[in-house]
């Protein structure tokens, strides 16, 4: 039936993003030099062993920052936690223990879910030694290297011991209709998908462009399967300067 979920929360720039596209064999999420890239849930399938399970990638938290991105960014992470089985906290292992590391320790412990930390960007083995610090979290910690796709293995390893997978009998049929809301930047897409779906699926707010990833949402209607598609306004060419809008415009294609 369904898969279980896993969620990935960390702070903005950890590599949260590239663990997710790295564990997800895709490039669903997009990656940027910069914090705040990620803002929506973005789902994708983990196959391991035999088995999978569902990931969803969250925008970095800072769970104090009451400006309306940051704030809607921090809503959709929690709702991803509500539905998660298990957490993959994400931590900049070369950056070490930060003041807002601090702050998401207190909220995950206070969840009552299993917490694994990746603690990322493990690249030397000086770097690993010193990632053991993030064990005072009281968490399981694996050092790993999300861009170079190190020790991997060990984290789903950990997964593994507590998800619980239901009987896998039913194959999807892909009778799937599979729609698309594309459009210019501020008509009012994210709204559309929000008021199909009843709920707030993706961040709506007055600024042009809050919508970077593809968003994709699988619902039933009558018995009718559909894969809906929010995507990243498109902008005539040559305007857009920003990198993170220019990789969505692409993958919105
Ligand atoms: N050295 C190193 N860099 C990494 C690794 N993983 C990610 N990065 C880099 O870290 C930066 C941020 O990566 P993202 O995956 O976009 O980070 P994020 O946590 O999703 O960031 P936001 O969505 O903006 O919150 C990018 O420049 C990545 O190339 C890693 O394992 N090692
Ligand atoms: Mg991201």
């Amino acid at each position: 039936m369904n898969p279980p979920l896993v969620a990935i929360i960390g702070s903005p720039n950890v590599g949260n993003s590239t663990l997710f596209n790295r564990l997800t064999g895709s490039r669903k999420s997009i990656v940027g030099d910069e914090p705040g890239i990620t803002r929506d849930r973005i789902y994708g399938d983990v196959e391991w062993k035999s088995k999978t399970f569902e990931l969803v990638d969250t925008g970095g938290i800072v769970p104090d920052d009451d400006a309306v991105i940051p704030a809607n960014i921090f809503k959709q992470a929690g709702f991803a936690i509500d539905k998660a089985q298990a957490i993959v906290w994400v931590v900049d292992a070369r950056a070490g223990i930060t003041p807002l590391d601090e702050e998401i320790s207190v909220f995950l412990r206070n969840i009552g879910k299993p917490v694994f930390i990746a603690a990322n960007k493990c690249e030397s083995r000086k770097v690993e030694e010193e990632a053991a610090e993030f064990y005072g979290f009281g968490f399981d910690v694996t050092p790993l290297s999300a861009e170079h796709g190190t020790s991997i293995g060990d984290l789903l390893d950990d997964l593994f011991d507590v998800l619980e997978f239901e009987d896998e009998a039913e194959t999807e049929v892909s009778d799937e209709i599979k729609l698309a809301i594309i459009g210019r930047p501020n008509v009012g897409k994210s709204s559309l998908l929000n008021k199909i779906l009843g709920e707030e699926r993706t961040i709506v707010s007055p600024i042009a462009g809050t919508t970077r990833d593809a968003i994709d949402t699988h619902f039933a209607l009558d018995g009718q399967k559909f894969l809906l598609i929010d995507t990243a306004g498109i902008r005539r060419k040559g305007k857009t300067t920003e990198m993170a809008e220019k990789l969505s415009v692409i993958m919105a294609k």
